[in-house]
């Protein structure tokens, strides 16, 4: 018994160490070589034979067999306990089918933006968006909102300490887009708006809006916005989708206009869904009002244009069925993952 021999153990020790796979491979090694039996006990009950002059060098030797062995089947039992069921050795089937993971869909609310983006997109239209949080001249008063209107009161309306409040619909983001550029402007503003609405089947805090702008200096009409509703309503709910306009009233358009689709359910017929009269009411419209074009610095008599405004919500319920808004917020994947 000599140093090197020792060595040559430890090599071959730490290396079955390095190949054993399972814990009782493991363990065999261990026994093998540190067991009270094993090749160390060996080792030690040999040193009297060894020359005196040998003998602590073999003594050192067997000591980092003993340290260097006993450390490495630590790090493989940890190793091994952290990654189970790698590899053949632990039962690894090839041949058993992979883990499905089910491939996500849109939610409907994003979905309809994205149809109404991807329709009004092929017009020319582009996507304008802007803050949530607005000031009081962006939400009304560029709108022409009159200082006694009841969407301006605390109880209608989120206002914050600052003086802005919680955007009530998406038109503040065409009156910052007409700020900015001159006319033509052809943009649709999908985003988030708030009210102090108590939550119903049809009503939430929080909504969504998808308005839209066209500007030209060439004069535009009552017909070409009506003629762009029945393109969008075609495309958005059937081919076979009629359009119809009742007069109205909002600030900044005038003349105003609510627009009507022929139900998709019917035809126009009449059915539940369109509670017996054919129709079914989807956007307000109208020429931007003259007042308005002033105060974002347009000439109203040499431009002109039309502006319209949808809610994103409704066009979900009124397309797929659903009766209470309330379930579009809920995130129950069951009912969400229909829409696909
Ligand atoms: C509705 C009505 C509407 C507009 C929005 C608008 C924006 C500017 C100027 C003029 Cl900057 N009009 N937007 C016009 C008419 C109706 O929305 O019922 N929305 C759900």
């Amino acid at each position: 018994m000599n140093a090197k021999a020792v060595r040559d153990i430890r090599e071959q020790a730490l290396s079955e160490a390095n190949a054993a796979t399972t814990a009782a491979a493991l363990e065999a090694v261990r026994i093998r070589y540190l067991g009270r039996k094993g090749l160390l006990q060996d080792i030690m009950k040999g040193l009297k034979d060894v020359p005196p002059a040998e003998r602590a060098d073999v003594g050192r030797e067997a000591n980092a067999l003993k340290k260097s062995l006993e450390s490495l089947l630590r790090e493989r039992k940890g190793a091994l306990e952290r990654a189970p069921a790698v590899g053949a050795a632990a039962g690894f089937d090839p041949t058993l089918p992979g883990v499905w993971r089910a491939p996500g869909v849109a939610h409907p609310v994003s979905r309809v933006i994205e149809d109404c983006v991807r329709i009004f997109a092929r017009l020319g239209f582009t996507v304008a968006e802007g803050p949530d949080i607005e000031t009081r001249y962006h939400n009304f008063e560029a709108l022409n909102t009159p200082p006694h209107h009841p969407s301006l009161d605390a109880l209608d309306t989120f206002w914050l300490a600052s003086g802005e409040c919680l955007r009530t619909q998406t038109s503040p983001v065409q009156i910052r887009v007409m700020e900015s550029r001159k006319p033509p402007v052809r943009i649709v503003t999908p985003g988030r708006c708030y009210r102090r609405d108590t939550t119903d089947a049809t009503h939430s805090a929080n909504f969504h809006q998808i308005e839209g702008l066209y500007v030209d200096c060439a004069p535009v009409s009552l017909a070409d916005l009506k003629s762009l509703l029945a393109y969008f309503a075609r495309e958005m709910m059937g081919p076979s989708t009629d359009v119809r306009f009742r007069p109205h009233f909002f600030p900044f358009t005038e003349p105003s206009v609510e627009c009507d689709f022929t139900c998709h359910v019917c035809g126009g017929k009449g059915c539940r869904v369109c509670k017996f009269s054919g129709w079914i009411e989807i956007a307000g419209a109208g020429m931007v009002d003259p007042r308005v074009f002033r105060q974002v610095g347009y000439d109203p008599e040499t431009v002109s244009g039309y502006a319209w405004g949808m809610g994103v919500e409704r066009i979900a319920m009124v397309k797929y069925g659903i009766a209470d808004i309330r379930m579009l917020y809920e995130n129950d994947l069951r009912f969400l993952t229909q829409f696909a």
